[in-house]
């Protein structure tokens, strides 16, 4: 058996294409079944629906056997368990060019976050990615104090509870329709497969089957 975690919502959707393209079908729609075990056209293929920051813990612990995540979870969950090492066990084939965002530092409009930083004012962020945050501004000399937050980031500057969020940005809408500004990209945001290494021996046949399906997705894209 095959096990692929995956998240409802963006990464499930566009997963599936990538999945057909492998010949794989998930036989449920994940909003209409309240099942967390999915089954597929191949009786050797499941999914498991998970939320977004578990799919590497999933994958690194071999609960699934590939799983597919944002870069921005992928960093996080590293970094926030010690470094590189801690990704350990978790093999990032391929880069799937899927749910791209760009992770972004973002303040109230008239805040003047330039000025704020030239004159070394200790800025206080809130976001959902505090090592990401953390590791960036420590590079740029900033002083920060980060503030960990679930959701809703865009409302931090707005209440007064931070300076400043980072988080991601796709289209720019929520942050426009928060009357909120983008002041810095960190960086850019893709989907990555990543694959369980003791797995990957053990099922090397299924596992490359499916790996290589998808990079000649990507490929023709
Ligand atoms: O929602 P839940 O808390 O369960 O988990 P999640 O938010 O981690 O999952 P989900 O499905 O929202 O996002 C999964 C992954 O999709 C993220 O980890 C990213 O890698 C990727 N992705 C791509 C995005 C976006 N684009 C995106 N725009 N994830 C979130 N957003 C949000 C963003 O946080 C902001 O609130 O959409 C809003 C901004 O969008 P625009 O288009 O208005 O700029
Ligand atoms: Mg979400």
């Amino acid at each position: 058996m095959i096990t692929l975690a995956l998240s409802k919502g963006r990464i499930f959707d566009e997963t599936l294409p990538l999945l057909k393209a492998a010949g794989i079908e998930v036989l449920d729609d994940p909003d209409k079944t309240r099942k967390l075990i999915l089954a597929t056209n191949q009786p050797d293929v499941r999914v498991v629906l998970v939320r977004a920051t578990d799919v590497p813990t999933y994958v690194q612990y071999g609960g699934a056997d590939l799983g597919i995540t944002g870069l921005d979870t992928l960093l996080e969950h590293g970094m926030e368990w010690g470094g590189a090492a801690s990704n350990a066990g978790l093999y990032q084939p391929l880069d799937l060019q899927i749910a791209k965002c760009r992770i972004s530092v973002a303040v109230r409009e008239g805040f003047d976050y330039a000025a704020a930083v030239r004159q070394g004012a200790r800025l206080t962020v809130a976001t959902k990615y505090v090592a990401i945050a953390r590791e960036f501004f420590a590079a740029k000399g900033v002083h920060v104090d980060l503030i960990k937050l679930y959701g809703s980031m865009e409302l931090a500057p707005l209440t007064g509870l931070a300076d400043a969020i980072v988080d991601l940005v796709s289209t720019g809408n929520t942050l426009k329709a928060n009357h909120l500004v983008e002041v810095e990209h960190i960086m850019d945001i893709s989907s990555r497969l990543v694959v369980n290494q003791a797995a990957l021996k053990l099922k090397q046949e299924p596992i490359r089957r499916i790996i290589d399906a998808f990079a000649s997705v990507v490929e023709s894209k």
